[in-house]
């Protein structure tokens, strides 16, 4: 049947080249029965006729091709689908089949045949009609035997069930009413009729992200790849649509201003997935809007979610996505349509938590009611002779020792000068990379190098007033072997992170409002720099990836210190997240990546230290759900903020990559 292909190709593309009709040979007939008397039955020489418009009997244009070419002039086989009962089809012949091949698949669930005017003994009695979408293999749908015509143009219609596209209906005469032709005035399929149908989508549990409606042109999906399935945010669903193309509308109970949409693809066939399609939208559903257009889109996989971005921001009502062409099947099927709305800060911030605001002081609620500076506090804070006591998280494991410091090791301050060594202090650790992140001039304009190896720290007591506290060049080192036990710089080195980090102990050692440095807030310790104390949060699972990547951007774009860690330990990349640890949120060089968090252990477990312990948070459905966010404010740093640009570790590799942070703290994840 190979051979009935290559000749349909054969034909459309002379039919392309200008021809209308051509004839050809040896075209098989697989219902053709030898004659049992021997006589030469009639050699099959099939005639095709393109049949682009007019009156059709046909839902559509295509091509139809009969077995025998000798109908008389007059009585071609282009008469019996001209949808006039008073033109004929004729043929020498007791049997023939006839192939509509149309333009455009579709699903027939009738069809019918009109008796021609002249001799009843030419009335076809006995029929097959068979479908196929290759013309290769074909199968029988319906079949009649008997059938009598008792008038002249007498049209008889014949229902059958279908629920497939088809291309070809081929139509086999197995016998006539004894006469020695077939004549028929007219054949035509019916297509079935399908209607929109509407769905209410009463939970905000959609890829539609709210309630509304959704209606799709065809009402006639099969049972358990209903539209219901197209928005249940679950690629092993799909949708499935007899069709090749289809249009789908959202309308949504409030307009929404739209940030971009997503298709996924299903489990199932490439070629039945949509490859053109528009976006458009409509406060009306009479005016539309194209805010999308894409043509020949290929899938790269199965259960792929493709995400595509949106420019026009103006709020709408009705989302209508128009597939106009799919990969080649005769059905269109999609696992997942969805909607991203903007996501705005102000909404994100109905679900925060966690506020420190105070009418009392501007550095927060946990500075509320604090120790207030005395002239000797003042005294006792500029010397720098005075060394704090050394952390009980130590377990007097570390001694003061005077070490040489390189105030900027790469020029300004970086993130990179936070490498954690000894010292529990994760939480103020995170917060002093993501001052170095965001405001390198005011930590710089904050330090005064006194040139006699003491530095001056601008600070704030608990009242918010400014307070200064000298330090010496002793930090602190670990009894055993004398390393740091500090934070340090990159090669080891005392840098701006040591002095501040010893400044918050001095601090302590007057105020005792963080008594013990390890394990301190990371939201309490930029108002020790900043003034001011004002943060929130989110606990895990509260914002999704999206509004977590949007919640970030913004604080970052606003200035805001953003902290916060993981509460599951879960492989990432070549390593685990650690619980009960603070990173420093920051914009990511990956660009598929949501946003980076560091370490500020300066590398992460299991590996060197090459990344500077940055971790890109991808989407993938398992990380986002394990991070919480603190973010604050950025006080008396603000009017110094740089531009927030996405943080690039590789410029502060240095030779050797090794982890400084110790494997106590390593295991307890401080
Ligand atoms: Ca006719
Ligand atoms: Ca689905």
């Amino acid at each position: 049947m190979g051979k009935i292909f290559c000749l349909l190709l054969l034909t459309a593309c002379i039919a392309l080249s200008g021809c209308s009709q051509e004839e050809a040979d040896n075209f098989p007939d697989p219902d053709k029965e030898e004659d049992p008397n021997g006589i030469p039955v009639k050699k099959d020489d099939p005639k095709t006729v393109v049949i682009n418009s007019g009156n059709l009997t046909m839902p559509g244009s295509g091509t139809i091709t009969v077995q025998y070419s000798d109908s008389p002039s007059g009585n071609g086989i282009d008469k019996l689908v001209d949808n006039n009962p008073g033109s004929k089809f004729s043929v020498e012949s007791d049997n023939v089949w006839i192939v509509w091949k149309s333009d455009e698949a579709f699903i027939a669930t009738g069809h019918f045949i009109t008796s021609a005017e002249g001799n009843p003994e030419n009335d076809p009695k006995s029929w097959n009609l068979s479908v196929s979408n290759d013309s290769a293999s074909w199968k029988t749908i319906a079949s009649s035997s008997n059938i009598t015509f008792t008038e002249r143009k007498q049209k008889k219609e014949f229902q059958f069930t279908n629920n497939n596209s088809y291309k070809y209906y081929r139509l086999s005469i197995t016998a006539n009413n004894g006469g020695a032709k077939i004549e028929i005035a007219d054949w035509g399929l019916t297509k079935k009729k399908v209607i929109p149908k509407s769905v209410k989508i009463g939970s905000e549990n959609t890829t539609m992200s709210g309630m509304g409606t959704i209606t799709v042109q065809y009402d006639d999906s099969p049972a358990g790849d209903d539209v219901d399935k197209l928005i249940d945010g679950n690629a092993d669903t799909k949708y499935t649509v007899n069709y090749n193309k289809v249009w789908i509308v959202w309308k949504g109970n409030s307009a929404v201003e739209l940030d971009g949409y997503f298709i996924t693809s299903s489990t199932f066939h490439p070629q039945f997935d949509p490859k053109s399609w528009t976006l458009s939208a409509s406060n009306d559903s009479i005016d539309w809007e194209i805010l999308d257009v894409r043509t020949d889109f290929i899938f790269a996989d199965r259960k792929e979610k493709k995400a595509f971005p949106i420019t026009d921001n103006t709020p709408y009502l009705y989302f209508k996505l128009d597939i106009t062409a799919n990969n080649g099947g005769v059905i269109t099927q999609i696992a997942d349509w969805g909607l991203k709305k903007v996501i705005k800060m102000e909404d994100l911030m109905l679900l925060a938590s966690g506020f420190t605001h105070s009418t009392q002081t501007s550095m927060g609620v946990h500075y509320q009611n604090r120790h207030v500076t005395t002239d000797l506090d003042r005294v006792w804070l500029l010397d720098a002779n005075n060394e704090p006591p050394v952390p009980g998280s130590l377990n007097d494991g570390a001694i003061w020792e005077e070490l040489p410091v390189t105030l900027y090791p790469f020029g300004e301050p970086v993130p990179a000068d936070v490498n954690q060594h000894n010292i529990g202090d994760c939480g103020a650790l995170a917060a002093l990379a993501s001052m170095a992140y965001l405001y390198p001039d005011f930590i710089e304009s904050i330090i005064t190098d006194n040139g006699d190896k003491t530095y001056t720290i601008d600070m704030f007591d608990p009242q918010g007033k400014p307070v200064k506290v000298t330090l010496s060049s002793a930090f602190l080192v670990t009894k055993d072997n004398g390393n740091i036990a500090a934070v340090s710089g990159k090669r080891d080195q005392a840098c701006w992170s040591t002095l501040l980090e010893k400044a918050i102990m001095k601090y302590n050692a007057v105020y005792k409002v963080n008594t013990e440095i390890g394990g301190i807030g990371s939201h309490v310790v930029p108002p020790l720099f900043t003034g001011e104390g004002e943060s929130f949060g989110f606990p895990a699972k509260v914002l999704n990836a999206d509004q977590l990547k949007v919640m970030v951007e913004i604080s970052l774009e606003e200035g805001r210190f953003v902290i916060g860690g993981f509460n599951q330990v879960k492989p990432i990349g070549n390593t685990n997240t650690v619980t009960a640890h603070a990173y420093t949120y920051m914009l990511s060089m990956d660009p598929d990546a949501l946003f980076s968090m560091r370490n500020p252990w300066g590398g992460n477990p299991g590996t060197d230290g090459k990344e500077d312990g940055v971790l890109n948070i991808q989407d993938d459905g398992v990380i986002p759900t394990l991070i919480d966010v603190g973010v604050t404010g950025p006080g008396k740093a603000a009017p110094m903020k740089k531009d927030v640009k996405p943080y690039d570790p590789s410029k502060y590799s240095v030779t050797a990559h090794t982890m400084r942070v110790s494997a106590a703290l390593m295991e307890s994840g401080r």
